[in-house]
């Protein structure tokens, strides 16, 4: 890199454009207080910012393998970056990392804004960690970074699980788009899992796409409800009961229990009808309170006899291998979109493409066929 030359602060009158004898050098950090060309930029920052080493491949892959929850975050940090430096050593790491993954209990959460996810989340997860359990805890939720609500929702809302040593808890990254976000949540479980965490928590909020996505990558799903307020009031579609092994009536809770066990038995009514979602496991209803912690160990119960049924039957395996695939092809279609628009012969053509269709001189098919023609014909 071409070390930039510096002017000196001051010059003789009307010296501009000058070659000077001397040259100003570039300050140093961490020089002797007073010494010419030290860089202090404010009287408060007088110890030098210790810089974070640069770590390789190998250190993060070794890091992970011993369990070291700093360095699971840095390696996140890489799988979330779009840099091509920083996606290059991330793929070498999840590449090394893959097979060592795939052990833990993948449970996706969801539920409308407010029916208590969060609050679950820090009942549920304290229950697994006093069982023994390490457990971590991300959130596929596109909407975050524009509203920031759930992230900054979450660090109030798990105070204790995200001081607790057994526990990691990893807000959503700022993706943009759900395609981006959900790859680098599905990557960052492959991170955790080699990590040795025990059961993953996906939260995402249940209002839209987001949820289908989740249930892509997780083995197991739980809905969470409110009692009292009609299902489409919550927000809820059909289509994410139906996607549920489970629903639950969260804030069981004072007044509010019997109007719970209400609920209860309209949803036992609605799943009796639905076609489950997983093959030979029958979805469920209970009721719980996050705040109280009833019925929380029951949510367990019913996830410990959902791995005894789906394994038994052999559909555990058939989904994660369902789940393989799924997740290639949603690769391979990013991958070919994002190559095809950054190409510069694309580039190029794509503006004069969409003009002459306004113009009408051309058909949509025909564009279409010969953009690609060019875009493959390069090779
Ligand atoms: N009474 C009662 N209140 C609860 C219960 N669970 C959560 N709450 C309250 O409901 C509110 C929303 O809880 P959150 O855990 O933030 O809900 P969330 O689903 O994560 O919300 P988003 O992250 O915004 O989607 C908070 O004020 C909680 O204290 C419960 O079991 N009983
Ligand atoms: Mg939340």
């Amino acid at each position: 890199m071409a070390e930039e030359k510096q002017r000196p602060e001051w010059v003789p009158a009307g010296a501009d454009g000058q070659i000077y004898t001397t040259e100003v050098m570039k300050g140093v950090t961490g020089g002797h207080d007073g010494m010419p060309g030290q860089t202090v930029h404010n009287t408060q920052m007088r110890t030098p910012i210790k810089k974070r080493r640069v770590l390789t491949a190998e250190d993060y892959i070794e890091g992970i393998r011993q369990k070291n929850r700093t360095i699971l975050a840095r390696a996140i940090t890489l799988i979330e970056s779009n840099a091509p430096a920083h996606q290059e050593i991330a793929q070498e790491v999840l590449n090394a990392l893959i097979p060592e993954a795939g052990n833990a209990a993948r449970i996706g959460i969801t539920g409308v804004p407010g029916v208590g996810k969060s609050t679950f989340i820090e009942a549920f997860g304290m229950m697994l960690c006093e069982q023994g359990k390490k457990v971590a805890v991300l959130a596929v939720d596109p909407s975050s970074t524009i509203s920031g609500g759930s992230v900054l929702g979450d660090k109030t809302r798990m105070e204790l699980l995200s001081r607790n040593p057994d526990a990691f808890i990893r807000p959503s990254p700022s993706g943009g788009t759900l395609g981006g976000v959900a790859r680098k949540s599905r990557e960052t479980m492959v991170l955790c899992e080699a990590a040795g965490f025990d059961v993953i928590l996906v939260e995402t909020v249940g209002v839209g796409q987001s949820e289908v996505t989740v249930r892509s990558m997780v083995d197991f799903f739980l809905l969470l409800m409110l009692s009292g307020q009609g299902d489409e009031l919550q927000g809820i579609k059909k289509g994410v009961v139906e996607l549920s092994d489970a629903i639950f009536v969260n804030k069981a809770d004072g007044s509010n229990i019997d109007r719970a066990k209400a609920k209860r038995s309209e949803l036992h009514s609605v799943l009796r009808f639905l076609q489950p979602h997983t093959e030979g496991w029958k979805p469920t209803a209970g009721i719980c309170s996050a705040e109280t912690g009833f019925g929380i160990d029951e949510v367990w119960a019913t996830i410990e006899r959902f791995y005894a049924c789906t394994r038994e039957s052999g559909f555990f395996d058939k989904r994660r291998q369902r789940q393989q695939i799924e997740w290639m092809h949603a690769l391979i279609e990013e991958g070919l979109k994002s190559r095809f628009f950054r190409d510069p012969v694309i580039k190029e053509r794509l503006p004069q493409m969409e003009a002459e269709i306004r113009a009408g001189q051309t058909s949509v098919a025909a564009s279409v066929e010969d953009l690609l023609r060019r875009y493959f014909q390069k090779g």
